[in-house]
């Protein structure tokens, strides 16, 4: 590990396009941070196969994330942005976990249950999803992982592999900790539940105006407040709650209005990012991850050659 720095990661699958649950829940807070860190931004792009089948849109997201990181402000030079395929140690050492692991114990896993209920395919690899996840981070010697709220169990998950390989094989991994950022907890979709890529109920991070526009007009709203609550959870990621009041309460009832303020602001927002997101291309793309390669691979390789000299395997 370089000299007085501990290692940050967080990973975003690339399952499609970026939302703003992603953006605030793991993306800033990771870019808000990762200036003092020894800093990791992986493209979680075996977790997407989970969901994409279609080889030209795998394709096409893993572009789109790196796209999406660094019009998102990560500078390549001061983070190893890279993709987990590239490093083929985060699959041997989650099947190593695995084996640690119980059924059972995977079963609590909120997120599979989440996505399986609302229709995604009970893969096996959406189910030992949270080992594969262990070992990207634990991988790292990570310290800090940013992530949203609904990631705090599997940063648990990831936290117990490692207890369970300490236990079993001698002290090897450090037991890392969530950052999440309390102000911004599970920010809801526009159908009012948690927005998610596979949901088809988000509002893009990188839409055109037109696209954010449509997105928040189709929030629902429930009609029994004076506050459509579904509208200042995202407002309030833009504004204190002392900036919105005086919006709030002069239009009370007033749905239409207050979505045009949000995607006013939404727009301020991203305007500058989505014109610097226009200008990174395939290439630049491809020269990111070939860098990021190198750096993690040299991370990861020398601790999988530790970890198999544990478990027996290297003769
Ligand atoms: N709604 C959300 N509110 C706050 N944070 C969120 N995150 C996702 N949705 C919200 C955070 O974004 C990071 C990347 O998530 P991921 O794509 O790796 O997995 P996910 O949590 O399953 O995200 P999605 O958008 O719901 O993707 P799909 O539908 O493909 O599974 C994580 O830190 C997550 O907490």
């Amino acid at each position: 590990m370089a000299e007085g720095k501990k290692r940050l990661l967080t990973g975003l699958q690339s399952s499609g396009t970026l939302h703003i649950g992603n953006y605030f829940g793991a993306l800033k807070p990771f870019v808000d941070l990762y200036g003092d860190y020894e800093s990791f931004l992986m493209v979680a792009d075996y977790h997407a196969l989970t969901s994409l089948k279609d080889p030209k849109l795998v394709q096409e997201c893993i572009y789109n994330s790196v796209k999406d990181y660094l019009a998102a402000g990560v500078d390549p030079e001061k983070a190893v942005i890279f993709k987990q395929s590239d490093i083929s140690e985060h699959t041997e050492l989650a099947w190593i976990f695995d084996c640690l692991v119980t059924v059972p114990f995977l079963e609590l896993g909120h997120a599979y249950k989440d996505k399986v209920a609302k229709g995604l395919e009970a893969n096996a690899g959406l189910f030992t999803y949270p080992m594969l996840m262990a070992a990207d981070i634990l991988l790292y010697d990570t310290v800090i992982v940013p992530v949203g709220e609904d990631q705090r169990q599997h940063i648990e998950y990831a936290r117990e592999a490692a207890a369970k390989f300490n236990s079993a094989y001698g002290q090897t991994f450090i037991e890392p900790k969530e950052h999440i950022v309390k102000a911004v907890g599970t920010i809801p979709g526009t159908d009012g539940k948690k927005m998610s890529k596979s949901y088809g109920n988000t509002v893009p991070l990188f839409g055109t105006r037109d696209e954010i526009a449509k997105a928040v007009m189709s929030i629902v709203t429930d009609s029994s407040g004076d506050r459509p609550e579904n509208v200042y959870a995202m407002h309030k990621l833009l504004k204190t709650d002392e900036e919105l009041a005086p919006l709030y309460e002069a239009n009370k009832g007033s749905y239409k209005a207050l979505k045009e303020a949000l995607i006013e602001d939404l727009d301020t927002l991203l305007t500058p990012m989505r014109e610097k997101r226009n200008s990174i291309t395939d290439d630049d793309v491809k020269a990111v991850l070939k860098t990021g390669a190198a750096k993690a691979k040299a991370v990861a390789s020398a601790k999988m050659e530790d970890v198999r000299k544990k478990v027996g395997v290297t003769l």
